[in-house]
């Protein structure tokens, strides 16, 4: 249904609510078989300068419709969302190759962020303050930037952008937004529904094209006054420092090494599940993704037992199978990048106990697919330990002890998330408090954070951002301190305080 669909549309820029054609395009490869789902624009910094021109302009006349009325745009994002879940969700799956069943729940993460967001235009508090002097009233308030740019990964193409464009439009900025080339079709489908729903011409301006040509112009405009970009650590930390330079508030959010923490009083069964999901579930490719498990050496054994019997029954091919465990990994270079760790991990000595090999026979050979991988008797220092894999690779390193595991936990360069399965109260707080990480799970794996709570992470995750929840806020809003002297006549501040 989705390809016919598909077919008849081409691809274009969304500029000043206008579609506008690009000669120059790519195909977009569905990884679970090869196959060209659509061709995506390559745009060049000239469409870039279009869109924030449309953009500036546009955001001048939004910044002064109230936020209860901005926000009702977003209700109706939301419903249309809603209503197209499927489409949206197969189109997902064919563009990503991540299974249906978590394009489902991606594209969920995208409508609850409309409806959270859309109140958020209901609240946006500021505070009133006591001042020093009589007669003289004083608040803050939130102001939108501007003109926003936001860069959105290929791993969660839907839920990104809206943790992103959302909480932007409601607070009143403009946006220019790029996409990941990999999967364009969520940001095509997302900006047909901002037409649909009503959201006034250049609100929202999508370009699409390479992070080189696009992304560097967003950067680089003098307008864009904020950049929020979600995806890998060279291209978050070079763009921090061109934003540097130029005083433009950046919020990045990158990798993560995420541990899962296996104690001898756990409940191996549920830790079992905890980890096969955020291990294995999208093939390893979130942010989120669990790559470690820092088990104790008592239940050792028992844990890479059940763990290998689980692993035996994920079923690996294309996602729109509703059969289907594990997807593809998005392209040859991801492919790439996982072998090379296999060879690493080799070679510092770990354990391989399952996976290790690209699945490239029978129905598997057009895609690009990866056994599920279980490495054992991995030190905390292996690269396989400290290094992002991007894939369905994860490495169990026995502790001793409850602190070990937790300095084990913080001892890497990131700090998105973690998760302890315990059956003792004490260490639980304990470790909600010792984790090191934006996001602490306790009895549940390292993935599937919830769109009304902050998510990013420390240390090399990002500069201290946060998306989602109403933290996201502050990405997108300056504060604005306002004084109103009632008392007709000039008070000095400091001076005039009897
Ligand atoms: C990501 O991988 O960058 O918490 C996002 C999760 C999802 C979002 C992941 N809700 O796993």
């Amino acid at each position: 249904m989705t390809e016919t669909l598909l077919k008849a549309e081409k691809l274009k820029n969304f500029i000043n609510g206008n579609w506008i054609d690009v000669n120059e395009s790519t195909a977009v490869i569905n990884p679970a078989n090869g196959k060209t789902v659509v061709d995506v624009p390559l745009s060049g910094s000239e469409d870039v300068n279009t869109a924030v021109k449309a953009a500036k302009k546009a955001q001048k006349e939004w910044a002064l419709v109230p936020a209860p009325q901005r926000a009702e745009v977003l209700f109706r994002v939301g419903s249309i969302m809603k209503e197209r879940k499927e489409r949206l969700s197969q189109l997902l799956t064919m563009e990503n190759g991540k299974v249906i069943e978590e394009a489902r729940g991606e594209v969920q993460e995208g409508i609850d962020m409309a409806f959270y967001m859309a109140g958020e235009g209901r609240r946006m508090f500021g505070q009133t303050t006591p001042a020093e002097l009589k007669d003289k009233f004083a608040m803050s308030q939130r102001c939108p930037v501007g003109v926003v740019g936001i860069i959105t990964p290929w791993n969660f193409p839907i839920a990104i952008a809206t943790w992103k464009s959302f909480p932007a439009i409601v607070s009143g900025n403009a946006v220019v937004w790029k996409p990941a080339t990999e999967t364009p079709i969520m940001a095509f489908e997302l900006a047909k529904i901002f037409e649909e729903a009503g959201l006034p011409k250049g609100v929202v301006n999508v370009v699409f094209g390479k992070g080189s040509a696009v992304g560097d112009a967003m950067v680089n405009h003098d307008d864009i006054r904020v950049i929020s970009f979600t995806g890998s650590n060279d291209t978050g930390r070079s763009i921090a420092s061109k934003c540097g330079e130029q005083l433009k508030k950046v919020s990045l959010e990158m990798g993560g090494k995420n541990a899962v923490i296996v104690m001898d009083d756990a409940d191996l069964n549920l830790a079992v599940e905890g980890i096969l999901w955020s291990a294995f579930g999208t093939s390893g490719q979130r942010c989120t993704a669990c790559s470690r498990v820092i088990v104790h050496e008592d239940v050792k054994e028992r844990l890479e037992e059940r763990l290998l019997v689980e692993m035996e029954k994920l079923t690996i091919g294309d996602g729109l199978d509703e059969s289907i465990k594990v997807g593809p990994i998005i392209n040859n270079a991801g492919l790439e990048k996982i072998k090379k760790y296999i060879q690493i991990g080799k070679d510092e000595g770990a354990k391989m106990l399952a996976g290790g090999y690209v699945m490239d026979e029978g129905d598997h050979a057009k895609g690009h697919y990866f056994a599920p991988t279980l490495f054992t008797d991995a030190t905390a220092e292996m690269r396989i330990s400290q290094e992002e894999i991007f894939g369905p690779v994860v490495s169990l390193v026995p502790v001793k002890s409850f602190e070990e595991a937790i300095e084990v936990n913080n001892g890497v360069e990131f700090g998105l998330s973690s998760s302890i399965f315990t059956g003792d109260v004490n260490r639980v707080f304990k470790a909600q408090r010792d984790l090191d990480t934006g996001i602490v799970y306790v009895n549940a794996g390292t993935t599937g954070a919830e769109i009304h709570l902050p998510f990013g992470g420390t240390k090399g995750t990002g500069n201290g951002h946060r998306d989602s929840g109403v933290q996201a806020l502050d990405v997108f809003t300056e504060w604005k301190a306002v004084y109103v002297d009632f008392s007709g006549k000039l008070q000095r501040a400091q001076i005039d305080v009897e």
